[in-house]
C-alpha cells in the first residue's frame, strides 16, 4: 500500500480533480472480460477465447489496444496484467469505461456514506465510491461488514429519478454481476436470496446494500454497495464467509472492476433478463427457508423470484410474496 497517496475520507473530493488517463469508449465488456479473465495470473492466449467467449481475430485486436496502453503485456507464450496497474485512483480509472465519476479512498468508514453525500454530476453520469479498506463498513439492518485490505468495497451511486424497484433490480444486477466476474475466472458462484453471492459448500463472497432516497413515491438517489471478498485472507473473516483468494489463490482486485460495472451496466438496463439470469443462479429457489421479518417468521418452499425482486413462498397457509425489505435473515432448513 503506497502510503504517500494516501487519500483519506477528509479529503476524498481531491480525487475529483485527478483525470490522469483518459478512458476511451473501446473499453468495452469484451476488453474488461480479457482483464478480468488475467485477474488471476497469466493465461494462455488461446484460453483467453474461451474464457470470455470471443473469436481469435477480436482477441488479437483486443490484445494489441490493452497492451499499447500498457493494461497487458506478453510474458513468453502468456498474456498478464501489466505490473503498473495498481488498485489505486490511477489502475481505477485506466480499467473502468467511460461516463464514471470515480473516487478512490485507500480508506474510509463507508462508502456508502460517502456515496450518499454525493451531488449529481450530470444528466446520465454515475458515481463509484471504491475504498481499499473500510473501518464501519454496514450491511443491512446496521449488521458489521467486515472490509479488511483486499476486497472491493465500492457504491455505485445514480441520481436519476426512478420507480421504487428499480432499487432491488439494482441489487439483483449488483450481485449478478459478481456472479458473472467469477464465471470469467471459472467459479461457479450463486444467489442467495435477498443480497447475497455465495460459493456454494464454502460460503459468503459478496453482499450488497441498496440504500435509496425517496421523495413524491420516486426514488431521487439510488446507493448501491459492493462488498466482495477478493484477495481478502480467510481470517480477516467472520466464519460465514469465503473469498475468491481461498480458490484462486492472490488476484487482483483492480482487474475486476471494469467487467463488474460493464456487467452491472448492461444488467440494471435490461429487469426481465436480469430476473430470469437471477432465477437460473439462484442458490435458494427449490429451497426450504425460514425468513425472519418483523412482523414474524415464515416457513416455506422458495418457488419464484418476482419482477420487483420479492420471493415467493408456498407455504401451509398458501402462497406468500416476501419483499426484500422485509427480510431480516433467510436460513435454509433441511428436510
Ligand atoms: C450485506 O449485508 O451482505 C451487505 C454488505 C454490503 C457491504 C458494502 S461494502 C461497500 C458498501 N459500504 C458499506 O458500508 N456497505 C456496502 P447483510 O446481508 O446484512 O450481511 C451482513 C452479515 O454478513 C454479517 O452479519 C456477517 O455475518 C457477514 N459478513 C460480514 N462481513 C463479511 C464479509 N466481508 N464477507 C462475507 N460475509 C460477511
Amino acid at each position: 500500500m503506497d502510503l504517500a497517496n494516501k487519500t483519506s475520507s477528509s479529503d476524498w473530493r481531491g480525487g475529483l480533480k485527478q483525470t490522469p488517463h483518459h478512458r476511451s469508449s473501446w473499453m468495452n465488456r469484451e476488453a474488461t472480460a480479457m482483464i478480468c479473465a488475467l485477474g488471476a495470473g497469466p493465461r494462455d492466449p488461446a484460453d483467453i477465447i474461451e474464457d470470455i467467449g470471443i473469436d481469435e481475430s477480436t482477441r488479437d485486436r483486443l490484445t494489441s489496444l490493452l497492451q499499447a496502453r500498457s493494461l497487458i503485456e506478453s510474458v513468453g507464450d502468456q498474456l498478464r496484467l501489466h505490473p503498473s496497474l495498481d488498485y489505486d485512483h490511477v489502475g481505477l480509472t485506466r480499467v473502468l469505461p467511460t461516463g464514471y465519476r470515480v473516487i478512490y479512498l485507500e480508506e474510509t468508514a463507508s462508502t456508502n456514506h460517502i456515496a450518499r453525500t454525493l451531488e449529481p454530476v450530470g444528466t446520465d453520469r454515475l458515481s463509484i465510491v471504491i475504498a481499499g479498506m473500510q473501518t464501519g463498513g454496514r450491511g443491512r439492518h446496521n449488521r458489521r461488514w467486515r472490509s479488511p485490505p483486499g476486497g472491493i468495497w465500492m457504491s455505485v451511486v445514480d441520481h436519476s429519478t426512478r420507480q421504487p424497484p428499480s432499487a432491488w433490480i439494482d441489487q439483483l444486477a449488483m450481485s449478478i454481476a459478481v456472479t458473472d466476474v467469477t464465471s470469467i475466472l471459472g467459479v461457479e458462484s450463486q444467489l442467495k436470496w435477498p443480497n447475497d453471492v455465495v460459493i456454494p459448500e464454502a460460503g459468503k463472497l459478496a453482499g450488497v446494500l441498496v440504500e435509496a432516497t425517496s421523495a413524491g413515491g420516486e426514488l431521487q438517489q439510488t446507493v448501491c454497495g459492493l462488498g466482495f471478498n477478493v484477495a481478502v485472507a480467510p481470517v480477516d473473516l467472520p466464519r460465514v464467509a469465503t473469498s475468491l483468494r481461498v480458490h484462486l489463490g492472490a488476484i487482483s482486485p483492480v482487474a475486476l472492476v471494469g467487467y463488474l460495472i460493464q456487467s452491472y451496466k448492461t444488467r440494471r438496463e435490461s429487469p426481465s433478463a436480469t430476473i430470469a439470469d437471477w432465477r437460473s443462479r439462484s442458490h435458494t429457489l427449490g429451497r426450504s427457508v425460514r425468513i425472519e421479518t418483523p412482523d414474524g417468521t415464515i416457513d416455506g418452499l422458495a418457488t419464484n423470484l418476482t419482477m420487483s425482486g420479492a420471493l415467493v413462498l408456498e407455504t401451509d397457509a398458501g402462497e406468500k410474496t416476501v419483499n426484500p425489505e422485509a427480510c431480516r435473515r433467510l436460513r435454509y432448513r433441511s428436510g
